[in-house]
């Protein structure tokens, strides 16, 4: 039994507008569901979906004492990351798509993917998701209908967007959405049961960003699956803040308030995937006189405000953060955060019905489910192998984040004072430096390169690599573009851009021990930031750009001698001159799309490592 026109159109709740019942009708007759359900967002509804999913298999219901309303979920091993191997851009032409996106013709994805999701929904429930990324109704905002055959797809998303009757209301209201079309791949023959984490070998992750159309088969998982996330606010969203003047960036957004004088200070930052984005946004300051709340820890949507000013708002409502390494020392915010109603992937489970993983406070009990499934015990740790995989998530309301700022839900979003670019590096790339120039600025953007971690699958963990603006997967266009776009909103907001600021928190010395001690004592770094973007310390001219003087930055009970600072600020000509020939082959795959103001960028920085 297949669901007909009919059933789509009785499923439908009476606010659907007709454009939508239509799509959704003409995904039906290609996925063959032999269910369709209208997604209202409800808390009965969640109540249903995961009591469903525990019983199927997928769900395993932490113990209500500990973790109330909360459930684990393991995937197959082949399905624990974004798949950029198979991430595809299919603008008309491919010059658009540019040199570090996987380009493919849009009518002949189409073709595969039409193949692909004929009858992909067999046996299974075609879940209609309505959802708003960024505050409902508000001018940032954007809308989007997600279909999919995922269960898990519809509670995660509940967590990370504004999904439901009120989103459809928008719609309703004659507001453009993006229609964003799932599948696990793995339809289900008459009788035929169902795995705990169906998903198929074969995967497609693909944006048509001249249609704003998003089509995803074969994973479930986070990046590749929830659609609202990376697909639509950053692929698809960059692509049509491109065409609008906006920016959609892989950026923390948090305000830092001057207890002293009340002054609040608003900062993104970027940072590839896994380099402690959400830790940033969720910092405890070491130093006194200053309190960190949490805007958003991933996604930053820009816009000019009617005050002239660069705004920010968030465009998801909860986190989806990296489970190893956080605790209560790490990042005792989002410890407090997941304390309830959150969904935990492939972490480990103990045998009091909670969670557990590597780097977590407490210590690894004696027996343990790992994240396959199976036992695991001090000796399987003594053996290297991990309980969590690296990759392991949570899911958690951005509104139980006991930081949150007040105005995280602000439609007009937050005044941007300074953006920061960093990433994992271990030589070259000092503490904090500021921008000479805007143009310097996007240089700065563009030519981050980090240390490769286990956000995604098919790229070498610990090798360098470059990563522009932290956006080498998520651009849905060319990367020079792109970076001349930034120049473009520089141009039009005039004094009121931000300026950039190039941090790293991971620089060693000889001995491989971490230079700096990073965490909440990154507070100091901000608090140099402000004082220095409202004009009140100066700095030193340097080859990367302006440095603190020793003496203006707060080291006070940092544990940083005078000696360790040195070598975070020392500076080899030699190795940043293969550094600089290394981007500029880098810069050389996108031919004379390069704007010329970062080429003049690249040849002052030579210029700056010659006089130094
Ligand atoms: O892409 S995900 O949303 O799965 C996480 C990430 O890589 O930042
Ligand atoms: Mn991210």
């Amino acid at each position: 039994m297949t669901v007909t026109a009919q059933d789509v159109r009785a499923a439908a709740p009476a606010n659907a507008p007709e454009d939508v019942v239509e799509f959704a009708i003409r995904i039906a007759e290609l996925g063959k569901p032999e269910k369709v359900y209208f997604a209202d967002g409800s808390d009965e509804e969640w109540d249903r979906l995961t009591t469903e999913m525990v019983e199927s298999g997928m769900f395993t219901r932490l113990n209500p004492e500990k973790r109330p309303n909360s459930f684990l979920a393991r995937s197959l091993p082949s399905d624990v990351a974004r798949v950029e191997s198979r991430t595809y851009i299919c603008s008309e032409k491919e010059e658009d798509a540019g040199p570090t996106n996987n380009w493919y013709d849009p009518a002949e994805m189409k073709a595969i993917l039409n193949e692909k999701f004929d009858g992909t929904y067999a046996g299974r429930t075609m879940y209609v998701i309505p959802f708003s990324m960024g505050p409902l109704g508000g001018p940032i905002s954007q809308l989007g209908i997600e279909i999919t055959d995922s269960p898990y797809v519809v509670v995660n998303m509940r967590i990370m967007a504004r999904i439901g009757t009120k989103a459809m209301d928008l719609i309703n209201e004659g507001r453009t959405w993006v229609p964003a079309v799932h599948s696990v791949g793995a339809p289900l023959a008459p009788g035929q049961e169902d795995t705990t984490w169906p998903c198929n070998e074969e995967k497609y992750i693909t944006h048509f960003p001249e249609t704003n159309e998003i089509w995803s088969y074969g994973s479930g998982y986070g990046g590749n699956a929830l659609l609202g996330k990376k697909c639509y606010a950053l692929r698809i969203a960059s692509t049509m803040a491109r065409r609008d003047s906006w920016m959609a960036e892989h950026m923390l957004i948090l305000r830092l308030t001057d207890e002293k004088s009340g002054k609040q200070y608003h900062v993104t930052a970027a940072f590839p995937s896994a380099c402690g984005k959400t830790n940033l946004a969720m910092l405890q300051p070491t130093i006194e006189g200053y309190k960190v709340e949490t805007v958003g820890d991933d996604i930053a949507w820009m816009r000019q405000g009617e005050d002239g000013r660069l705004r920010a708002i968030n465009p998801e409502a909860g986190f989806f953060g990296v489970a190893p390494g956080t605790s209560y020392k790490t990042n005792p915010m989002a410890m407090e955060t997941m304390k309830a109603n959150t969904i935990f992937t492939n972490v480990a489970l103990t045998d009091d019905g909670d969670v557990w993983w590597e780097g977590i406070d407490a210590e690894m009990p004696e027996h343990l489910i790992d994240w396959l499934g199976n036992d695991f015990t001090p000796a399987d740790a003594a053996e290297g192998k991990k309980a969590a995989h690296p990759n392991s998530r949570f899911t958690t309301p951005a509104s139980q984040c006991p930081i949150i700022c007040p105005d995280w839900e602000a439609p007009e979003g937050v005044a941007i004072d300074a953006i920061l670019f960093g990433g994992r590096r271990a030589s070259n790339v000092p503490l904090v430096a500021e921008q000479y120039s805007p143009a310097h600025g996007v240089f700065i953007g563009a030519s981050v390169a980090s240390e490769v971690t286990a956000a995604a699958t098919d790229v070498k963990a610990g090798s360098l690599r470059h990563d522009p603006f932290a956006m080498l997967p998520f651009c849905g266009y060319n990367m020079a573009d792109y970076w001349g776009h930034w120049l473009e909103l520089q141009e039009q907001l005039g004094e009121s851009f931000p300026k950039v600021y190039q941090v790293n928190w991971f620089r060693k010395d000889e001995d491989g021990k971490f230079l700096w001690p990073g965490y909440g004592d990154n507070s100091r770094v901000l608090d140099w930031i402000v004082r220095r973007a409202s004009g009140e310390v100066e700095g030193i001219e340097g080859v990367t750009g302006i440095y603190p003087k020793r003496e203006d930055f707060n080291l006070e009970g940092a544990g940083v001698s005078e000696a360790d600072w040195d070598k975070m600020y020392d500076i080899d000509p030699d190795a940043w001159a293969a550094e600089m020939d290394d981007t500029e082959q880098y810069f050389s795959q996108f031919g004379d799309r390069v704007p010329a103001a970062i080429r003049e960028e690249l040849a002052k920085f030579r210029e700056r490592i010659a006089a130094a």
